[in-house]
């Protein structure tokens, strides 16, 4: 075991004897002929180049000289030294990372493997002996992760978070190898996607947000730039279309929506549950079609979520007919349905295979575990998101400046002393991963938003990435401070918890 402070915590360290690699001019990245390769290749050369100070050349044949950083992309499991019979899906983001003293290796299967390689090495780096070289430590990490889906839903909603701020959010997600970005883009408060079928949802309902704060909108260019920004680190935007509940901002936008035909007013409080959807309405079905299309167009993922989460005010038949008609929807528009837990009490019922393909996400847990479980014995895929550990907007403790605590308070340690495997009772295959979440009622500046963030999605990084039996709150809290330099030089925020030992 390595005493590198890395964050997710990999499969496999083993150090090697030897002079330290030093990253000094001259240095060349050797990317082979493989365009996944050569394109991490440059995003390496700039972020490595940069920490030194250093133009890295990126040339296609390696001559065998030392001082090369070489990203090779492989044919099997067996070359990086893992078991053939990983899961496939794993396999994508596995590498093996071997730095000797001439040269370092980054193989992977695949591009996304040898970025979450890339950020693996850049832990690894220390401040050499002369001015403005780095060091690398010989070592050798072999790693996977051990979820598929490791997440972060963020709520632009309640407020509004625009492109600067998501970037240095991907930024952030990448460093701790998380790799899908959800976004909450349709609330009471507030409507943030910029649609060509449905122009006044911005319009109207662009500029509204909680408590009469500003609000702000994505336009279709600068989602497309978000969704790039993240596929460059191999993360998968999942946009989501809250229906058929949390729609007071389309029903201020389009009274066509409401029974009298009339638009509702804005809405800049915080409650949740009084809007909906009426199925009875020839306009309902038309807004579906519309928005859940042109999302589904915008987005190159293979996600797109259709929320389903707290409707209060509404007889399960219809909730259920309009569930549907969202699914179906984002379905024919060659997608696969995301949605909350709520939605597994439509697809229990519906015998088996009702529920295939589907992927719920499981917060509330005070209800609905056996549903739950019910539908993903019908085929769903769970994702959790267990609210008293992975929902960033709760507060840290009573002194907690911003933030919610309906959920309780939740410290560091809560968010990273918890095993996915104990919160429902799912059988192989069944869990896909883990997602946080943080919602913005609270919140309206990035310091508030980072300040919740860190360090407990790093926390939540490492329980979805790392392998139970290699990590421990202990190991944990050591290694959290070596990473606020790097926060700090990104300008982020975050909470100096009393449980770290700064
Ligand atoms: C529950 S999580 C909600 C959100 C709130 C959040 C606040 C979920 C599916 N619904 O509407 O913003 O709690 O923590």
């Amino acid at each position: 075991m390595s005493d590198v402070p890395f964050m997710p915590v990999p499969v496999h360290v083993e150090d090697r004897e030897g002079a330290p690699f030093r990253l000094a001019p001259g240095v060349r990245i050797v990317a082979g002929p493989d365009a996944t390769a050569v394109s991490t290749a440059v995003l390496v050369g700039s972020r490595i180049g940069r920490m030194a100070g250093l133009q890295l050349a990126v040339v296609q044949e390696d001559d065998g000289r030392p001082g090369v950083l070489v990203l090779k992309i492989v044919d099997g499991l067996e070359a990086l030294g893992l078991d053939a019979d990983l899961d496939p899906a794993l396999a994508q983001e596995a590498y093996r990372l071997d730095v000797t003293t001439d040269r370092i290796t980054v193989s992977a299967l695949h591009g996304a493997g040898l970025l979450r390689g890339v950020v693996t090495l850049q832990q690894l780096a220390s401040p050499g002996a002369e001015n403005g070289t780095y060091d690398f430590a010989p070592v050798l990490v072999v790693d996977h992760p051990r979820y598929a889906w490791r997440g972060l839903a963020i709520d632009v909603a309640r407020h509004f978070f625009g492109v600067e701020t998501i970037k240095a959010l991907l930024t952030l997600m990448a460093s701790l190898k998380l790799n899908v970005l959800h976004l909450h883009l349709t609330d009471d408060q507030g409507w943030r996607l910029e649609l060509p079928s449905r122009p006044a949802l911005t319009e109207v309902s662009g500029v509204t947000a909680v408590d009469g704060d500003p609000g702000g909108w994505f336009t279709a260019q600068e989602y497309a730039e978000i969704v790039n920004f993240a596929a460059t680190r191999h993360i998968v935007v999942i946009p989501e279309i809250d229906v058929p509940g949390h729609v007071n901002a389309a029903l201020h936008a389009y009274g066509e929506l409401t029974p009298s035909g009339e638009p509702t007013r804005a809405y800049t409080g915080i409650d949740v549950g009084f809007s909906r959807l009426d199925a009875s309405l020839p306009a309902t079905g038309e807004f579906l079609n519309d928005v859940l299309g042109d999302v589904a167009a915008m987005t190159p993922g293979p996600f797109v979520h259709i929320g389903g989460d707290e409707v209060l005010t509404m007889e399960s038949t219809e909730y259920a007919e309009l569930v549907h008609r969202a699914m179906d929807e984002v379905t024919a528009a060659g997608k696969t349905v995301v949605a909350w837990q709520e939605v597994a009490r439509v697809l229990a019922g519906g015998g088996r295979g009702a529920a295939d393909g589907v992927v719920l996400q499981y917060w509330d847990e005070r209800e609905g575990a056996e549903e739950m479980v019910r539908a993903a014995r019908q085929g769903a895929r769970v994702v959790l998101s267990p609210a008293s550990k992975v929902y960033l907007d709760m507060r840290y403790d009573e002194d907690t400046p911003v933030g919610l605590h309906w959920a309780g308070y939740v410290e560091v340690r809560d968010s990273y002393e918890w095993e996915p495997e104990h919160v429902l009772p799912l059988g192989p295959g069944e869990l896909l991963g883990v997602e946080a979440a943080i919602w913005s009622e609270t919140i309206r500046t990035q310091d508030d938003l980072f300040y919740l963030l860190l360090p407990r999605l790093a926390a939540v990084a490492e329980v979805a990435w790392s392998a139970p039996g290699r990590r421990s709150w202990e190991d944990f809290a050591r290694r959290v401070p070596a990473h606020t330099d790097r926060w700090r030089e990104a300008g982020l925020s975050w909470y100096p918890s009393p449980q770290i030992d700064w």
